[in-house]
């Protein structure tokens, strides 16, 4: 047995994994070290250790929630979670994650490649870059891992061991029930919205029935629809990307949920990025970003459907929608028609799913970037107005959205007011 857990620091870390050989391969003699601590998300510590040969990153889980500190305890065994998604995730879309070089479940360490000159995704949209890559590559993405991950090509006995493995990231499901699916609706102590202007919409949705069925309707599906191994924290700040690059990282909120939350977030985001353009540099190239951003939601869909189709005709070996009851006996059509069905449900749900998404990151206690660097705060306070009722919109209308035309229709129409 390992010693006892022991939170790194800049001045330990060489001392403490000098000699893992994983390490020592690709860094040399740990006396040539740089570390710096780098992590700035909500949760773990990040370290990135160069030396003159090459370089690596050491993710280490700590016993609280970092953003709010140790009065929230958190427990490290996420990092085992998002060891064996990252795992998984590598064999069902090589080369989309980074490569895990090292394991230490004691420590809750994973050490893992160094993506340089990668940016996160939410940055990079920030900044009002381009990335033309993103969408078929995320498409492709959230399409195999949450079809392999599923009864549509898992053997049997492997998907109900893979779901009872997960079934144990309890507190990182609780976290997501709480923070997007409730504290939005009521006067959760967590709750913080930056701009007073907020204060009307949060009145309004504190009476609002129909959202806040909605977003029980939707925590209701999170919680009980153990379809697939989601990686259930798939927003902007989750990819890494460069010009020709896209790598999905973070999957420690992993568990077997609904395919359409990974999906619904992602849209979220990037709905979120188009709604905050107004805030960022005018620079004449923000009209662009926006149609860059619709764009991209439409390719990732359009590649999820294709991929997602494709591989229901291809790897359709589980036990779900059997050959055996359709093409086997010439009826083809039959495993069209619960396609279309399969297809339909992920996207009806995945409108849900990003309309709480909106409402959590804009009136919740976990803001994103996208809104929070806006330091005008009539223009952020604009910015959120729009994206709270796009997200409303999108919600509770969900059954009735014919398709993302109609999507993109609504996100111009309120954007230019
Ligand atoms: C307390 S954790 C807050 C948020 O950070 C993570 O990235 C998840 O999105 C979570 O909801
Ligand atoms: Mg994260």
């Amino acid at each position: 047995k390992g010693a006892a857990y022991e939170a790194l620091k800049i001045e330990t870390l060489a001392a403490r994994l000098g000699d893992v050989a994983a390490l020592r391969d690709v860094l040399g003699d740990p006396k040539g070290w740089r570390v710096r601590e780098v992590g700035d998300g909500n949760l773990n510590l990040v370290f990135i250790v160069e030396s003159d040969k090459s370089g690596l990153v050491v993710k280490q889980a700590l016993p609280y929630v970092r953003l709010v500190g140790e009065s929230w305890p958190l427990p490290l065994k996420r990092s085992f979670f998002e060891y064996h998604t990252l795992i998984r995730q590598a064999a069902r879309d090589p080369g989309r994650v980074p490569e895990v070089l090292h394991f230490d479940e004691a420590q809750s360490v994973i050490v893992m490649e160094f993506l340089t000159p990668h940016l996160i995704l939410r940055r990079a949209l920030i900044q009002g870059r381009i990335l033309p890559k993103i969408g078929k590559d995320l498409g492709l993405f959230v399409a195999r891992t949450l079809f392999r991950g599923s009864d549509l090509a898992m053997e049997a006995r492997q998907r109900k061991a893979d779901l009872a493995l997960f079934a144990d990231n309890v507190e990182l499901c609780d976290i997501t029930e709480n923070l997007v699916f409730s504290d939005p609706y009521f006067e959760a102590e967590l709750n913080a919205h930056t701009s007073p202007e907020l204060d009307p919409i949060v009145a309004e949705l504190r009476a609002d029935r129909d959202m806040k069925v909605t977003a029980q309707r939707m925590k209701h599906l999170f919680a009980t629809k153990a379809e697939t191994l989601v990686h259930g924290d798939l927003h902007t700040g989750s990819i890494m990307v460069t010009d020709d690059d896209t790598r999905v990282i973070d999957p420690e909120f992993a568990f077997y949920g609904p395919m359409a939350f990974d999906v619904g977030m992602l849209f979220a985001n990037f709905w979120m990025a188009f709604f905050s353009q107004d805030g960022h540099e005018a620079d004449g190239e923000r009209d662009l970003m926006r149609t860059f951003l619709l764009d991209t939601v439409e390719e990732c869909w359009s590649v999820f459907c294709a991929e997602f189709s494709r591989l229901w005709h291809t790897e359709r070996t589980g036990i779900l929608y059997q050959r055996s009851l359709f093409e086997d006996r010439g009826d083809a059509l039959g495993a069209e028609q619960a396609l279309d069905e399969v297809l339909h449900d992920i996207w009806v749900d995945l409108l849900g799913f990003a309309g709480v998404e909106v409402h959590r990151r804009i009136l919740g206690l976990a803001h994103n970037a996208d809104f929070e660097t806006i330091e005008d705060r009539a223009t952020r306070a604009a910015c959120e107005t729009k994206a709270l009722k796009f997200g409303r919109h999108i919600a509770v209308n969900r059954a009735a959205v014919q398709g993302l035309s109609q999507v993109r229709a609504l996100a111009e129409r309120l954007q230019s007011g």
